[in-house]
């Protein structure tokens, strides 16, 4: 085994599906394909970009004391904006947390979820309006939400399916294997995402699992693939091969896609305290937005010109985000009081009072 685990990582067989090469080169798959036009190719280009403008933003911003808290995406925008833009505006998605990528491609605004991050809003978005759920901290339950959701579509007999997000560190969860396995035995329409970043904070892959993750798919019944989740065609590709198995009524699969967390964990974690420098150099070379715009230069449906709209269309959204972020009015103190319950409860209102009675100690003349 390397330092970083690449041989438990990367498993024996069969070979990850990849349509991209690092080289930004294209790579013929008996099973899977995509063929798309310059246009569609330039559009998942853009939205890699963005995603990991504002993303980056956001980190800064958090350095800051914008925001409390921020956990970056870096890495990973092809596994996100691939699956992402796979799913019709009909599909529902249930993300974890770290899903800005596909937050983009639902259209909810990078300043809402940073107002969560901030601590101005409790998630802040519809999940109707987006078919795009809230954010979910906690490991592992959200796949229950989705599978119990993806039944109740096989229930209404919609043509739609649901996504759910989970990570490597998650896949040890009971929550997910029991999702797994209901959806299996209810032949739920839900494709199942696991970004394997190789990190669940400082925990590393091996530490998660003896078999790769797609190959759990098998004991419960149905079929699993691991994708080179830094490739945003092949993740594209698998996805939306996934949701049309899932919405054809032939139950669930299971996406692995094979990516890396480049950031720390959170703006809380120092990843050297864990994991070799080495490791993250290894990953800088596969990273998926050099290997799409190499793609792109190559074939020539890139130049300068474009790539530089780009970039001046990032620092635009960098401006807007940073800006609004720093806009946003501070709530109330005691507003974490009042969505506990539904109604009013005798024990909150008690500790409202006394948050309230503490604050005002600060106040001049205590
Ligand atoms: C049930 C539960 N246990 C522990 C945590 C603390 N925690 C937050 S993120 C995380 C690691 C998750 O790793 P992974 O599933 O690989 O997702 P990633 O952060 O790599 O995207 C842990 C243990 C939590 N949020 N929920
Ligand atoms: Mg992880």
């Amino acid at each position: 085994m390397t330092a970083n685990g690449t041989a438990a990582r990367e498993g024996t067989e069969p070979a990850l599906v990849r349509l991209l090469s690092p080289e930004g080169t294209r790579v013929p798959h008996d099973e899977y394909s995509i063929d798309l036009t310059p246009e569609q190719l330039r559009g998942l280009y853009r939205d890699m970009v963005l995603t990991r403008r504002f993303d980056g933003e956001a980190v800064s911003l958090q350095r800051q004391g914008e925001m409390g808290l921020w956990v970056s995406a870096l890495g990973q925008e092809a596994a996100q904006i691939g699956s992402g833009r796979a799913a019709r505006d009909t599909d529902y998605i249930f993300p974890s947390y770290r899903e800005h990528g596909v937050a983009w491609c639902r259209g909810v605004d990078p300043l809402t979820l940073m107002g969560m991050f901030r601590g101005v809003n409790h998630g802040g978005w519809d999940p109707n309006t987006n078919n795009f759920h809230l954010y979910t901290i906690v490991i592992g339950p959200v796949t229950l939400h989705a599978t119990g959701y993806a039944m109740g579509v096989a229930k209404d007999g919609a043509d739609m399916a649901v996504l759910s997000y989970f990570g490597d560190g998650g896949s040890s969860q009971g929550d997910v294997s029991e999702a797994l396995n209901f959806a299996a035995v209810n032949n739920a329409p839900i494709v199942f995402i696991c970004q394997n970043n190789g990190w669940a904070i400082s925990t590393p892959i091996e530490k998660q699992t003896r078999v790769p993750i797609y190959q759990r798919a098998a004991g419960f019944g149905f079929p699993g693939v691991r994708v080179d989740g830094n490739d945003v065609l092949a993740m594209m590709a698998v996805t939306r091969a996934a949701l049309e198995h899932a919405r054809g009524g032939n139950g669930p699969f299971l996406i692995e896609a094979l990516t890396y967390r480049m950031a720390p964990h959170a703006t809380s974690d120092d990843p050297t305290r864990y994991r070799f420098a080495e490791e993250e150099a290894e990953w800088r070379l596969k990273d998926p937005i050099a290997r799409l715009r190499a793609y792109l230069v190559n074939e020539a449906w890139a130049d300068d010109a474009y790539l530089a709209a780009i970039e001046a269309e990032a620092d635009a959204l960098a401006k807007r985000v940073r800006d609004g972020l720093r806009s946003m009015p501070d709530p109330e103190p005691t507003a974490f009081f009042d969505h506990v319950y539904a109604e009013q409860h005798p024990l909150v209102d008690e500790e409202r009072a006394e948050f309230t009675r503490y604050l005002a100690g600060f106040e001049e003349g205590h």
